[in-house]
């Protein structure tokens, strides 16, 4: 039986990555920090199929012995502070972990099982500035937040301990990407709950800032399969993951009024204060290498995300 390890597994990803694997027939390792009051709501359904190991990745102690303890086949790196709103307000933590911690988890593989397979989870923030669209594995990088800093950061340490001591290590550039599951302030699921609240009558008002960026999103349960296809390949190499289409805040905001009968004209108001320092305009990815090697596909359409987001939010806040 093949064994993973998954940092990240209270997360979107970690738990979607967690049922994939489950139902492969992997033993499921999450490494999970210590929190105060439980946030298990994503894993809820899978609790007594995965096992925890307590840690943190800016403790390479911890690391270490989570690492020697499991003896995984294959270790996937999907913890970070992954919010770009919050890296202006905490850029030192951000680069603690999503920069930084990527290295502890390196080394931890390097001391106790060299021969594991390693995905780091980089991501199309890293093109952040564009210099060209739309954005493949040659693009240039040009990051425009904290976030996406120490995104570039990890990319490289992860490319050169694949070079400098022959690991299998490989990075996803993933595109956003979004789900039920998906926290609540990353604009989609912040849009899909208030629009819901609003149906209900239990909000007035959406504040949101910048209407007109860009995005190329797809489905979390689809960019999974990705991460896993990259460690089943001969040689480790880095793949985008996209669905090659984008559309705009404003796109969304329409669909998902429209999905429960509302004209979002009535209800949206640009507040500057979710507006960023500096913006990412449009981000368009070029998935081609994933559809050529890997035989990877993004498969939900934009207007079923958000209808499927809405679908969920509308049931959560009825309370069913
Ligand atoms: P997410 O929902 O924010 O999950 C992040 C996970 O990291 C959570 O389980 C969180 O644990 C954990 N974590 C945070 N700080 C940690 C620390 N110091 N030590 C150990 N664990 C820590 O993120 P996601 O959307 O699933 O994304 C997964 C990964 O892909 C992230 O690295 C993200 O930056 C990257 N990425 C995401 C996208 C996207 O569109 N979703 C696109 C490209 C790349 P708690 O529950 O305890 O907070
Ligand atoms: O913003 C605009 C905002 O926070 C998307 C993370 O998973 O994907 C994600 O990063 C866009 C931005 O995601 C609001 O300015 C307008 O242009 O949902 P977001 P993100 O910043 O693209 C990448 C690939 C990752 O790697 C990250 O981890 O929407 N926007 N008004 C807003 N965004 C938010 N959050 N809230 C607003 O009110």
């Amino acid at each position: 039986m093949k064994k993973a390890l998954i940092t990240g597994i209270t997360g979107q990803d970690g738990s979607y990555l967690a049922e994939l694997l489950l139902e492969k027939g992997y033993k499921v390792y999450g490494l999970r920090r210590r929190t105060a009051t439980p946030n298990f709501e994503n894993i809820k359904h899978l609790e007594n199929e995965i096992e925890f190991i307590s840690g943190d990745l800016r403790d390479l102690t911890s690391l270490t012995e989570a690492v020697k303890a499991t003896k995984p086949d294959e270790v996937y790196n999907l913890a970070a502070q992954s919010f770009v709103g919050d890296s202006w307000r905490q850029p030192i933590y951000t680069s603690e972990v999503t920069g930084l911690g990527v290295t502890n988890i390196l080394e931890a593989i390097r001391l106790s099982k060299r021969d594991a397979r390693f995905y780091q989870a980089s991501s199309s923030e890293m093109f952040g500035k564009v210099v060209e669209t739309p954005q493949k594995e040659t693009t240039p990088f040009y990051p425009r937040s904290p976030y996406g800093v120490a995104k570039v950061y990890g990319h490289w340490i992860t490319v050169n301990y694949r070079e400098s001591y022959d690991m299998y290590a490989c990075s996803g550039i993933l595109f956003n990407h979004e789900s039920p599951r998906r926290g609540i302030e990353f604009v989609t699921r912040k849009v899909t709950d208030a629009v819901t609240k609003i149906k209900l009558g239990l909000q007035d008002k959406l504040h949101l800032g910048n209407l007109d960026a860009k995005r190329d999103w797809g489905f979390a349960g689809d960019y999974v399969e990705a991460m896993w296809l990259m460690l089943q390949q001969e040689e480790p190499d880095d793949y985008v993951i996209a669905t090659g289409e984008t559309h705009t805040v404003k796109e969304l905001v329409e669909i998902a009024f429209q999905h429960v009968g509302l004209n979002y004209q009535d209800y949206v108001v640009q507040d500057p204060q979710f507006v960023r320092p500096a913006e990412v305009d449009i981000l368009l990815g070029d998935p081609s290498k994933a559809k050529h090697k890997l035989g990877w596909e993004s498969k939900v359409s934009f207007e079923d995300l958000v209808k499927m987001m809405v679908d969920s939010d509308l049931a959560k806040n009825k309370g069913q």
